[in-house]
C-alpha cells in the first residue's frame, strides 16, 4: 500500500514584526538597563548589555521578519513579551484556532470533508496546555469522528507526525489523517536575550495523509521513505513545564524560555542531517539528479545553503531549495511544510522531492516523496 500527502494548508497570523521593530525595542531595553545599572556596571559587578542589530540578524540567519498572533507588549521595554488575554474554557484556544484554519485548507486541497477524517495529530513544539489535547479540541471544532492526540518533538514534530500518520494508515488504525502544526513559538522567546530574540515566529500548517487509493487531490505525493532519528543534546533546551511552579524561586528564570548554543547546534546538526538525507535518497532508490525540490527545515539560511550544496554537489538554483524563513523566521516544525505548501504546485507526475526537518532533541526527519 502507498501512503500519500494529498493536501496542505497554511495559516498566517495577523501581525508581522520586522527586524528593525524588534531591534528597536531590544536596544531601548538595553539602554534603559545599562542606565539603571550604571553604578553596578561601572564597579564591574554587572556586565553592560550589548545592542542587537538588524544587519547581524539578516546576515547570521537570513531572517527579515516574522508573523505573530499577538504583538502588543512585545515591543514595550516594560513587558518584553506578547500580552495574551486569557480565553475562557468555552472559547476556542489559540492553537486550536490556528490549527482549524490550516486544517480546513488542507482538507479542501485533498477534497476531504470532516466526515472523512478519522485521526487528527497535532504535532508541534509546545502545546499551550497539557489536557484536554488540542487535537481533541480541533476534532470537536471540525466535527470529525475517530480519535486525536498531541505530540511534541520540537522542530521535527511535523515530519514525525507525518510518519506516525503513515504508520496509522498502514496499520489500519486510521484511513485519513490530519497532521497539524500550530506553532505558537513567539511567547517562548526571551525578547531580552540578544542571541535569540529574533529567531521565532508563529504559524500553523496542516497536511492530509491517506492511502493512495482514496486520494483525489490535484497534487498527491507518495511517501517513498520515512525515517526519523534522535540523539540527546542539551544544546537546544527549554525547562518550561508543569513542575516549574513547585520551585517558586526559579519558576521565571530564563531557562524556562528557549535557550540554545547556536554555534554548536549548527556544527553538530549539519553532519547528522546530511547523512540522514543521503541514506534516505539511497533507500528510496532515487538519484540526487531526480530530486526536483528540497523542502528543508527553516532555521537558518546558511544551514539550508550548506545542506543543499552537500546533497546536490553544487549550488541550488531557482526554486530547488525554497527559502521562506526570510518572511516567517524559524517556525519550528512548520518551516519545511510552509516551503512545501508554497512551492509544490508546479510539480508534475513523477517529480521527486524531499521534506527534511531538524532541531531540538536533537531530532531529524526525512521524507522522500514522489508526485503521483
Ligand atoms: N546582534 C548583534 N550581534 C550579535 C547578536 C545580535 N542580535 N547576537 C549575537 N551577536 C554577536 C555575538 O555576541 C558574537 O560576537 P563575538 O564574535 O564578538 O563573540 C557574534 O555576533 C557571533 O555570534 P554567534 O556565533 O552566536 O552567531 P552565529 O553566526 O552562530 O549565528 C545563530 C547565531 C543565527 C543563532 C546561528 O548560530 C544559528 O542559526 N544556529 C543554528 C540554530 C538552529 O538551527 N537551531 C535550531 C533551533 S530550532 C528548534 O530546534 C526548535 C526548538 C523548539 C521551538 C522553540 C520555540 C520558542
Amino acid at each position: 500500500m502507498s501512503v500519500v500527502i494529498s493536501g496542505s494548508g497554511l495559516f498566517t497570523p495577523p501581525h508581522s514584526v520586522s527586524n528593525d521593530e524588534l531591534v528597536g525595542a531590544f536596544n531601548q531595553y538595553v539602554e534603559e538597563y545599562n542606565q539603571e545599572n550604571s553604578d553596578a556596571i561601572a564597579s564591574g559587578e554587572l556586565e553592560a548589555l550589548k545592542p542587537s542589530s538588524s544587519e547581524f540578524i539578516e546576515k547570521a540567519s537570513g531572517i527579515k521578519s516574522r508573523y505573530v498572533m499577538y504583538k502588543d507588549g512585545a515591543l514595550d521595554t516594560k513587558t518584553m513579551m506578547p500580552l495574551i488575554p486569557e480565553r475562557s474554557n468555552d472559547e476556542l484556544s489559540i492553537q486550536a484556532e490556528m490549527a482549524v484554519s490550516a486544517a480546513k485548507q488542507a482538507m479542501k486541497a485533498a477534497n476531504k470533508t470532516p466526515e472523512d477524517i478519522d485521526l487528527i495529530i497535532v504535532a508541534c513544539s509546545y502545546t499551550q496546555r497539557s489536557y484536554p489535547a488540542i487535537a481533541i479540541e480541533v476534532q470537536n471544532e471540525l466535527g470529525c469522528g475517530g480519535w486525536a492526540f498531541d505530540m511534541l518533538v520540537a522542530c521535527s514534530a511535523a515530519t514525525f507526525g507525518i510518519m506516525n500518520a503513515a504508520n496509522a494508515v498502514r496499520g489500519g488504525t486510521a484511513k485519513t489523517v490530519l497532521v497539524i502544526n500550530p506553532e505558537l513559538t513567539f511567547p517562548q522567546i526571551n525578547l531580552r536575550d540578544r542571541d535569540s530574540h529574533f529567531i521565532f515566529g508563529d504559524v500553523a500548517t496542516a497536511v492530509v495523509i491517506e492511502n493512495e487509493e482514496t486520494a483525489t487531490g490535484d497534487h498527491c505525493f507518495k511517501l517513498l521513505t520515512t525515517k526519523p532519528i534522535t540523539t540527546f543534546s542539551n544544546n537546544i533546551r527549554s525547562n518550561f513545564g508543569h513542575v516549574n511552579r513547585c520551585s517558586p524561586e526559579t519558576m521565571d528564570a530564563p531557562d524556562k524560555l528557549f535557550v540554545q548554543q547556536g554555534r554548536k547546534v549548527f556544527k553538530e546538526v549539519l553532519p547528522m542531517v546530511c547523512q540522514l538525507i543521503e541514506e534516505q535518497i539511497s533507500a528510496a532508490n532515487v538519484e540526487v539528479s531526480d530530486l526536483k525540490r528540497l523542502f528543508l527545515h527553516q532555521a537558518n539560511i546558511n544551514m539550508n545553503t550548506f545542506i543543499a550544496k552537500k546533497v546536490l554537489g553544487r549550488d541550488p538554483v531557482d526554486n530547488e531549495a525554497p527559502i521562506i524563513l526570510d518572511e516567517f523566521a524559524n517556525t519550528a516544525s512548520a518551516g519545511s511544510i510552509i516551503a512545501f505548501h508554497r512551492h509544490h504546485e508546479d510539480m508534475v507526475s513523477g517529480d521527486k522531492a524531499l521534506i527534511c526537518s531538524f532541531g531540538a532533541g536533537y531530532s531529524a526527519g526525512c521524507l522522500v516523496i514522489e508526485h503521483l
